[in-house]
């Protein structure tokens, strides 16, 4: 096969293509999966054993020459382009260039940022622990016993095992963060009092519908003091709610059972959407379960090193989906990781 009477051709065709268009459709033609040229170089395999190497060689030299004319003449097209559109006075090099398309936070970002700003300003200070976490902190040290059903693999991300390292896992709430804080401050002598939030993602084994995912956000607060009390709790968690909701709301405190906390809360928020009347958000209740918190069990406090004798604290361990869902007005938890460009186009702009 005559490589050099095939390079001459397709650089004369090349060459006398009319426009952009007609090149691209000639590249196609010579380079594309089925091209000209590429069956050229693989044609190699059809030629006896000792033939190949010159064969190859110089079949490889053909494709390099194509490639660099059909480049070379789309620089040509272009600089005729511009030369054009110049030559017409429509384009003005003083106009300011398209500005490139800008991304959005991601709503949960948003509102995360927001409480991190809020908490801040009220002297809390962000703490952050590992998303792969221990049994120990996950829930022995929270006073979850052995035998609560949260332990089980239906609703807890197991690890493989390792040797002498113990259990572990991809923590199921934030609230592990509690006693790995005291600890790592009364290690190094300090004492409370002590604010701190810890953003953060959490996994469980959770069935997906319109309110669970299997990976969500939580923020969990703690305060460590003397006398703290709930009705420090309550003022704290009206603060938070009136600010992320951008209203006054009306709260309202239910028992609710966590191990690490005595007493134990649901805190509700009269549903924003009815005002309380009743409607489908809030299933016909006029109430919303929005934070679960209490005060922090003794025991909790002892296994960070603090004396519950002299100190109390409380905790809270907010879901930052279901807030979100609140303010936003959205209806379905799986938008989030939906992947759902138009959704989340929706949000304001980065603007820093
Ligand atoms: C806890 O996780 C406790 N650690 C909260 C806590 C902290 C209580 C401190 C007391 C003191 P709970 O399992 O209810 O509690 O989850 C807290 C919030 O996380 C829920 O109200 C909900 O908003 C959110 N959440 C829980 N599971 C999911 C899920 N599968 N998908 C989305 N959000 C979830």
């Amino acid at each position: 096969m005559d490589t050099t009477a095939r390079r001459e051709q397709w650089l004369r065709e090349v060459a006398a293509a009319a426009d952009a268009a007609a090149l691209a459709a000639l590249e196609t033609r010579l380079l594309g999966p089925k091209g000209e040229v590429q069956e050229l170089v693989r044609s190699v395999t059809s030629l006896p054993k000792e033939e190949r190497p010159a064969f190859g060689k110089a079949a490889n030299g053909v494709k390099l020459d194509v490639e660099a004319a059909l480049q070379q003449r789309r620089e040509q097209f272009a600089q005729q382009a511009l030369a054009a559109e110049l030559a017409a006075g429509d384009f003005d090099p003083t106009e300011p260039g398209p500005r490139p398309a800008r991304g959005t936070l991601h709503p949960i970002t948003l509102v995360q940022n927001e409480l991190v700003d809020l908490f801040t300003s009220m002297g809390f200070q962000w703490e952050d622990g590992p998303e792969v976490e221990s049994e120990y902190f996950n829930f022995d040290a929270l006073n979850i016993p052995g035998d609560h059903p949260a332990r089980e693999s239906q609703d807890t991300f197991w690890l493989e095992p390792h040797p002498g390292l113990g259990r572990n896992l991809l923590r199921t709430h934030t609230s592990p963060v509690q006693v790995r804080t005291m600890q790592r401050l009364t290690r190094h002598g300090f004492h409370p009092p002590l604010k701190v939030i810890v953003p953060g993602r959490c996994f469980r084994s959770e069935t997906v519908d319109k309110t669970h995912e299997h990976t969500f956000y939580q923020m969990e607060g703690l305060v460590v003091d003397r006398d703290v009390s709930t009705a420090n709790l309550i003022h704290t968690m009206k603060t938070c709610l009136r600010v992320i909701l951008e209203r006054d709301v009306q709260v309202r405190l239910r028992p609710g059972f966590f191990p690490f906390v005595e007493p134990g809360f649901e805190l509700d928020v009269n549903c924003p959407f009815c005002g309380g009347k009743g409607c489908p958000v809030c299933k016909q209740s006029g109430w919303i379960e929005i934070l679960p918190c209490g005060m922090v069990h003794p025991h909790v406090l002892r296994e960070g090193g603090i004396d519950p004798e002299v100190h109390t604290g409380f905790a809270f361990g907010m879901g930052l989906q279901r807030v979100v869902m609140l303010r936003y007005g959205i209806d379905d938890i799986r938008q989030f990781m939906g992947g759902d460009l138009r959704f989340l186009r929706q949000f304001p702009e980065v603007t820093r």
